[in-house]
């Protein structure tokens, strides 16, 4: 996600909402991060995750969250699973810091109980929903999705949640509510990635009110059957599996049901690089590198054939309808 530079190898802010001393910043931090290179970088890390691993603190069996498998379209799959150490050891998320194993290492330090989330804005019935009340809300389902990073590389996982349409339908949208904001935790007590400004804190996102009450959309609370590590987005997170995964944002607090379409970090970060939509499609490259393949982690080495990345990530028969009559290479 890192390298900021545009086509033509030179940071141009386009975004107001940027002040100069933040881009000036940004700028700095991004070129200092990816000195070397673009997705590659990011796989290389992979390649040498077991350096990594073996310095990262593991903790221990995690508290079972039993879930019955989910009978949606779409929710299952035949492709293995990727090893539960590579999904939890290998993970984006900037607020513990920008190398791939920083998450594990770091994130235990996070507080995830007492946890609430409040609902807020365009709804009949905004307010805050203890995890407590969240965890029986719905029957926990067993979902295996494949999750496809904005940087080329791909996991299955069986997440462990329900659609976060239940949620939705409880608070009662308005009808002039045409987006959902999903805001997450920024503690600078437990995240030292938050001294970096890499990204505007709290990290951001978005989606359309359709695509957040898409059945698929789901507000998760757990993995491989016990409750999230804390790297992966404890204690409550988003899936939408056909979008890139900086879509999913982790560690959720707030749910903000808004008119127009939310300043998302990654749009405000890099507009040139990062679209709202941001659904998976190998006909739409990122400007410094192609999407139209990925490598599964565990699986395809670093320098064998990539494996061919599928449009809306293997989902389109369940969301394809959700963009009929758009230009997906406008809306990306
Ligand atoms: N709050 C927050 N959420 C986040 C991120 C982050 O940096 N901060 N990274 C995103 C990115 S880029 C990816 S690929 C996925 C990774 O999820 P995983 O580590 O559970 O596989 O989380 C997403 N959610
Ligand atoms: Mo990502």
């Amino acid at each position: 996600m890192l390298v900021k530079s545009s086509r033509d190898g030179f940071f141009h802010p386009a975004s107001s909402d940027i002040t100069s001393a933040g881009v000036y910043h940004r700028r700095r931090e991004l070129l200092r991060l990816m000195a070397g290179g673009a997705a590659g970088a990011a796989l290389a890390t992979w390649a040498s995750r077991e350096a990594h691993a073996s310095q990262a603190p593991r903790p221990g069996k995690l508290a079972a969250l039993p879930a019955r498998a989910s009978a949606l379209p779409g929710a299952s799959t035949v492709e293995k699973l990727t090893d539960y150490k590579d999904a939890s050891g290998y993970n984006n998320f900037y607020e513990f810091g920008v190398d791939k194993a920083d998450p594990a290492r770091y994130a235990q330090a996070l507080p995830t109980s007492p946890w609430s989330i409040s609902v807020e804005g365009l709804v009949r019935k905004p307010g805050t929903f203890a995890l407590e009340d969240l965890l029986k809300l719905a029957p926990m389902e067993e979902r295996i999705y494949r999750m496809r990073c904005v940087e080329g590389w791909s996991m299955v996982i069986p997440w462990v949640g329900y659609s976060l349409s239940e949620l939705i339908r409880k608070v009662e949208p308005l009808g002039s509510a045409k987006y959902v904001e999903f805001v997450t935790l920024a503690d600078r007590k437990s995240m030292p990635g938050l001294s970096s400004s890499v990204l505007d804190w709290p990290y951001l996102e978005g989606l359309r009110l359709d695509e957040a009450q898409h059945p698929l959309t789901l507000l998760t609370f757990g993995m491989y059957g016990e409750v999230l590590p804390k790297q992966n987005g404890a204690p409550l997170r988003l899936v939408v599996p056909w979008k890139y995964g900086f879509k999913s944002g982790k560690s959720v607090v707030k749910i903000r049901f808004v008119e127009k379409q939310p300043a998302t970090s990654w749009v405000v970060a890099a507009p040139q690089e990062y679209g709202f939509y941001s659904n998976v499609n190998p006909m739409v490259d990122h400007p410094r590198w192609s999407q139209a393949g990925e490598r599964r982690i565990g699986e395809d080495g670093l320098f064998g054939k990539k494996r061919k990345t599928l449009m809306f990530n293997g989902y389109e028969a369940q969301v394809g309808q959700l963009y009929a009559g758009m230009d997906l290479r406008k809306f990306w």
